[in-house]
Formats: structure tokens, sequence, C-alpha cells
């Protein structure tokens, strides 16, 4: 009781999860793209540039044990998404990656209730896009009608709203769209179904940048893939905040810069 009391009086701290890139990493998952080869070493070195960008913004940043015979553990977005109110453990539509899932599974329960997405459905955290109470989620080769049944009957009790967005183009909904903010939406809309997004402003990428459309957002500054200058040069435009970082590694993974993390508020 106490404790609950001291939480509810301490500033929120934003804090992200990550997870270091396989050696394995060359034997990932592709959906949507031939492979080309990875280099670990450059994969790493980018990845702890990702990492120092979310700590030069404040964020708190905790690192699970690596899992090297997991090719794709490093994109642990898939595995749980964390709202204020309750984390969703996933039950990924890769079979390969299920068993990343338990590992993060002692960290979120310190910060939230758990809940589980369960057999038969299917649901990856980079098919989840929160826009202030509603959450919309793809439907992909990943996500299935079932997780997202099941994950609206976790997080109606809370007032959100749970949209379906099918996704014929891109692995995942956050492949290509992104929330920004202020109603506004970062996105391809080649590769999704526009329909149910309507209601947000599209800022789609530029044509040569389909890959474009993912950022991470921090408070009101952006890390942004530094591959695309077009898209940058259209957000900066529009006076949004960026901090460019190198992603080329892992992106050709079909890794995009929202899956290396579990971005939430914790309690100081
Ligand atoms: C996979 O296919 O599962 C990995 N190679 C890439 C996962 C990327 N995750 C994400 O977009 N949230």
């Amino acid at each position: 009781m106490f404790l609950t009391l001291l939480a509810s009086t301490m500033p929120p701290m934003t804090t992200a999860i990550i997870r270091p890139v396989s050696r394995s990493i060359q034997e990932c998952e592709l959906t949507h793209m031939d492979r080309d080869p990875i280099c670990y070493e450059t994969a790493c070195a980018q990845h702890q540039a990702y990492v120092e960008a979310l700590e030069s913004l404040g964020v708190t940043v905790i690192e699970l044990d690596p899992l090297h015979h997991h090719p794709d553990a490093v994109f642990v977005e898939d595995i749980a998404v964390v709202c204020d109110d309750v984390a969703i453990l996933t039950r990924p539509g890769a079979e390969s990656r299920r068993g990343e899932v338990e590992s993060i599974t002692p960290i979120l329960s310190a910060h939230r209730p758990l809940a589980h997405i369960e057999d038969p459905a299917t649901l990856e955290g980079g098919d989840v896009l929160l826009a202030e109470r509603t959450f919309y989620i793809g439907r992909s080769s990943r996500t299935n009608d079932a997780g997202i049944d099941q994950f609206r009957s976790i997080v109606t009790p809370y007032g959100y709203e749970v949209v379906a967005v099918d996704v014929p183009g891109a692995l995942h909904l956050k492949t290509a769209a992104t929330y920004l903010g202020e109603g506004r939406l970062l996105a391809n809309p080649e590769w999704i179904d526009m329909d149910g997004l309507e209601d947000l402003e599209l800022i789609a990428v530029h044509p040569d940048e389909p890959f474009a459309g993912n950022v991470v957002r921090i408070g009101e500054v952006m890390l942004f893939p530094k591959q695309f200058p077009h898209t940058a040069g259209r957000l900066e435009a529009r006076g949004i905040q960026l901090i460019q970082v190198p992603s080329t590694e892992l992106a050709k993974a079909e890794g995009s810069l929202t899956c290396k993390s579990v971005i939430f508020q914790a309690n100081a």
C-alpha cells in the first residue's frame, strides 16, 4: 500500500528495454526482403549509437541478456506492448521468435500488471501503433484476427479503442507508419490500407524512401534513420526535431528503429 502510494507520487521516467544483437543475426527471419549479408560488428556499433541517442534524451536504458540462439532477439518491440495500464506479452507469428518472450517478463512484471496473447492468436508488437487512446493494429503475416481480438479485450477495459489495419505490403504496420503526436502520422501509404487511419493527418514518406515511415518518438524529439534524407527534410520543414541515427545493418534484417526497444514510462 505504502509503495503504491509512493509510486503514484513519483515523476515518470522514460525507460527503454533493449537487447544486444545476437551473433546469429545472419539467420534472421525475412518476409519482404532478400537476404543480404549482415556485418555483426557494424550492427552492434549502430545498435550502440541507437542506445546512446536514447540516453542523450534522458531515457533510462535497461539491457536484457543476449539470446544468441534467437537470431531476431534484438527486436524486442515484437515480444511485448506496454501502455500506461498494462504490459501485454505477445505470441509472435514467427514461431522462431516465441522463445524470446519469457525473458522480458520479470522486468515488465515489476512495472505493470501482465496480460498474455494466447494460442491460437498471434500478435507482434511491430504491428501495434498507439496514437493517444487508440491502438491501430496491423493485420499482417505475423498478427492474426484472434490476436487483434485478444488485444482488444485486454485494453478496452482501460478505455482504449482498437482499430485493425490491413498491412499487405510490409512486415508490420510500424514498418510503414508511426505516430508523430498531435494527430500526425508518418506513413508509406503504398504498404498499408489507410482507410482505418483517416482520422490522422498523413505525412507521406518521400517516394524514393519507402522504409522511412518509422521513427522513435521521445517527447518532442524523434530518432530517425540517417539513410532517409528526403523524408528527414519533410519532417524538419514542419519543425520536427530529429536525431538521425545509422541503422542500415539491422534494416537488412527487416528491422526498423522502433523494433529495437520497448519504451514506457516507469515511476522513478
Ligand atoms: C523478423 O522478421 O521478425 C525480424 N527479422 C525483423 C523484426 C522487425 N521488428 C519490427 O519491425 N518490430
